[in-house]
C-alpha cells in the first residue's frame, strides 16, 4: 500500500468504528453523537459537534446585509410608523405596472383606500398561511446569513384578488426605500412560480414570521416576501408595492450587479472546525452544507500537502482521492429561539411530531462531521466539497460564480509536534 491507499484505508476504519450511519443521531447538547453501535467518539470531536452552530438561527442572530441610507430598519419609530414599516401602519399596494399593465378587475391602493393592510393578511393566513424551513444566502456573499422557519401567506392568494384576466406575465415587488427612486430594491418573479409549486417547492409568500414570531425590523417588518428556491435579493424586506405587468422578462435590483437573477440555490460543503493538530492523532473536522435544489447525498474531504499542485486539465479535482464525511442527523435541539423548542405544528416538510420527513432537507442546510486519521507534522490543505442527489460533485452543474457561490473551500490543516 502507498500512503494515499494506507490513509483511505485508515479512514474507513476509523469511521466503521465511530460513525455507523444508522446510529447517528444527535442528543442532549443539540449535536452530540449517540453512539449506539459505534465506540464512544473522541473527546475533541465529540466536543467540536457539540460546538456547533444551533441548526436554525434566532432573528437577532441572523447576518444583515440591508441597503439604504438610513437602512429602513434604523429608522426611529416615530418615523416607521409613518412610513408604514409598523404592523398597525403597513398597507400593501397591487397595481397593474403603469408602462405594461396586466389586465386586472381590481388594484389595491392607498389612494383608493382598499391596500392591504396587516390586519387584512393575518385574516388570509387564518386560512391559507404555510411555514417551511429555508436558509437565507445571499448570491454575492455566499455565505448563508441564517436559517428559519418562515411563515406568510402564499403570494397567489393576494394575487388571485386582483382578479386578473390577461397580459399578466410577471410580478414586480419593491419595499420601502426613503422614497429615493435610487434607493429602489426590488425583484421579480415569472408568473407562473407565484401561482404554481413546481416540484414540491413551497409557494412563495408574504412573510410576516420567522421562528414563530412575528419578523424584526432587520429582517423585513412588518412584511417581506419570501421565495423558497431562490438567493436572498428575491425576499424583498419591508414590502410596500406589488405590481403585476406584460414585461417577459426580469429588471431585478441584482442583475446591475452581473448576477444571474434565475438562479436556485446551489448546493455546497464549508468546514466550521478544524484544529491544529498532533502528529498521527486522527483529526476531529466539522462543517455545514448548504442543501440547494439538487438535494445533498454526500460531504467528501481530501487532504494534500500545501502546494502540491494538480493537473491542471482536472480543475475541480474530480480524480482526487476524496473520502466520506458523516453527515449528522436532525438535531435534539433546533434553536432558533422556536417556543419549547419545537418545530412549529404544520410546517412543511415536517411530520405530526416535528421530526423532518426527509434529510438532509432541501433549501436548507446539514451538518457534518470527519475523523480523519492522523498525519506527520506539516503543512496540508484541506478541501471539501458536496455530491448532490443527482450524483454531481460540487461545484457541477453550475459552477459560475454569479449564479452562487460554490466554489471548492480550500483551508489550512496544520500538524504541529
Ligand atoms: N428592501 C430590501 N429587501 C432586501 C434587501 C434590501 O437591501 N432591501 N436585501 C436583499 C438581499 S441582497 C438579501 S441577501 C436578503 C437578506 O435577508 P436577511 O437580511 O433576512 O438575511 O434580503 C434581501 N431583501
Ligand atoms: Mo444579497
Amino acid at each position: 500500500m502507498n500512503e494515499a491507499e494506507r490513509f483511505l484505508a485508515r479512514h474507513a476504519e476509523l469511521s466503521r468504528r465511530f460513525f455507523l450511519r444508522a446510529g447517528v443521531t444527535s442528543v442532549a447538547a443539540g449535536w452530540s453523537l449517540t453512539q449506539a453501535h459505534g465506540e464512544p467518539l473522541p473527546p475533541d470531536l465529540e466536543k467540536a459537534i457539540a460546538k456547533l452552530e444551533t441548526y436554525f438561527t434566532t432573528q437577532e442572530d441572523f447576518r444583515d446585509v440591508s441597503r439604504g441610507k438610513p437602512v429602513p430598519h434604523s429608522l426611529p419609530a416615530d418615523k416607521k410608523k409613518e412610513v408604514g414599516l409598523t404592523r398597525e401602519t403597513w398597507k400593501l399596494e397591487v397595481i397593474a405596472d403603469p408602462d405594461k399593465p396586466a389586465k386586472l378587475g381590481k388594484q389595491f391602493t392607498k389612494k383608493d383606500g382598499n391596500a392591504l393592510d396587516f390586519e387584512g393578511l393575518l385574516k388570509l393566513g387564518e386560512r391559507h398561511a404555510v411555514r417551511f424551513a429555508k436558509v437565507m444566502t445571499c448570491l454575492n456573499i455566499g455565505c448563508p446569513l441564517g436559517t428559519g422557519i418562515w411563515e406568510g401567506v402564499p403570494l397567489r392568494e393576494v394575487l388571485w384578488r386582483t382578479e386578473p384576466k390577461e397580459n399578466l406575465r410577471r410580478v414586480f415587488y419593491h419595499g420601502y426605500h426613503n422614497d429615493d427612486p435610487k434607493q429602489l430594491f426590488r425583484s421579480s418573479l415569472p408568473v407562473g412560480r407565484v401561482l404554481e409549486d413546481p416540484e414540491d417547492l413551497p409557494p412563495v409568500i408574504l412573510c410576516y414570521k420567522l421562528n414563530g414570531e412575528f419578523l424584526t425590523p432587520q429582517r423585513g417588518a412588518p412584511v417581506r416576501v419570501v421565495v423558497p428556491e431562490a438567493y436572498g435579493f428575491k425576499s424583498i424586506k419591508w414590502l410596500t408595492q406589488i405590481s403585476l405587468s406584460n414585461l417577459a422578462f426580469a429588471n431585478d435590483t441584482y442583475i446591475d450587479g452581473n448576477n444571474d437573477v434565475d438562479s436556485a440555490l446551489k448546493t455546497f460543503a464549508a468546514t466550521l472546525s478544524v484544529p491544529i493538530n498532533k502528529p498521527k492523532q486522527p483529526i476531529p473536522i466539522t462543517g455545514y452544507a448548504q442543501v440547494g435544489i439538487s438535494g445533498l447525498t454526500k460531504v467528501q474531504v481530501w487532504v494534500q500537502p500545501k502546494g502540491k499542485g494538480w493537473p491542471a486539465d482536472d480543475p475541480y479535482f474530480t480524480q482526487a482521492p476524496w473520502v466520506d464525511g458523516t453527515i449528522l442527523g436532525p438535531p435534539e435541539k433546533w434553536g432558533g429561539k422556536l417556543a419549547q423548542d419545537a418545530v412549529p405544528a404544520d410546517t412543511l416538510g415536517f411530520d405530526v411530531k416535528g421530526q423532518p420527513k426527509t434529510w438532509p432537507m432541501r433549501l436548507s442546510k446539514a451538518h457534518w462531521a470527519a475523523l480523519l486519521p492522523g498525519l506527520e507534522a506539516g503543512e496540508y490543505t484541506l478541501r471539501c466539497r458536496t455530491i448532490d442527489a443527482k450524483g454531481k460533485a460540487q461545484p457541477m452543474p453550475r459552477p459560475f460564480k454569479k449564479s452562487g457561490r460554490c466554489d471548492i473551500e480550500e483551508v489550512a490543516l496544520i500538524v504541529r509536534a
